[in-house]
């Protein structure tokens, strides 16, 4: 590892301070003891550059010489591979680290998050007539859409990446949710045609019918 930066925003209201991702990474840079710095990037007027390393227009994202990666979960993992103090070098204890990493976000932080966020609706008077989880989704379709309009599969070849990212995005074509945003779909149409995904559906649908 070279030079660490985290690039969070210089500024955000009072009620997100000590809740901005870049914690994480910091706490985990802290953790293995690695010297970096902090870069901040305006939050209201977000350019090119701001998405070009963060697609959705987030932060954080580290550079790490020319490397750059977002999602607070990839960079974890990315510092942990370099550092036995944030996961174990073993097998068993790598797979430990892995399944309650992706079970933190997964498994925990999609309740965690809607729930805070219909919480604050009700508690303020913030948009009346609008729920906070449509814009929210909204959102990050906006920015899928930008994403899956310019390339086939999200990491340049088809990926584990894309098994995850299209499988949530299915649930949503299924209830009719991505007529807006046609590259999304396409992606979703894309992803499923190809052979594992029909033979691993088809399996599964054998499978549960045989309990029938
Ligand atoms: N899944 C992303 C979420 C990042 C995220 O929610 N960042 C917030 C700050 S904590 C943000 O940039 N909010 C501004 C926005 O969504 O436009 C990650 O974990 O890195």
């Amino acid at each position: 590892m070279s030079d660490l930066v985290v690039h969070t925003f210089n500024w955000v209201p009072d009620m997100a301070r000590g809740y901005v991702r870049d914690l994480r990474v910091r706490w985990a840079l802290e953790e293995a003891g690695l010297p970096y710095r902090v870069v901040g990037v305006p939050i209201r007027e977000r350019g090119a550059e701001h998405f070009a390393h963060q697609p959705f227009g987030q932060v954080p994202w580290l550079t790490d010489g020319d490397i750059s990666i977002f999602e607070t979960g990839a960079i974890l993992l990315y510092l942990a591979e370099c550092c036995e103090k944030l996961m174990p070098k073993d097998a068993q204890g790598r797979a430990h680290v892995l399944e309650w990493s992706i079970a933190a976000l997964n498994s925990v932080e999609t309740a965690s998050l809607p729930w805070a966020q219909f919480k604050l609706e009700n508690d303020s008077s913030q948009s009346p007539g609008k729920r906070q989880i449509d814009i929210f989704f909204a959102g990050r379709l906006g920015h899928m859409e930008k994403v899956l309009a310019t390339r086939e599969w999200l990491a340049g070849t088809f990926s584990i990446a894309d098994i995850q990212m299209a499988d949530a995005l299915r649930v949503v074509d299924s209830l009719d949710g991505l007529t807006e945003h046609p590259a999304c779909k396409r992606y979703v149409a894309r992803a499923t045609a190809r052979p594992a995904f029909v033979k691993a559906h088809a399996d599964q649908l054998a499978h549960f019918a045989k309990a029938d």
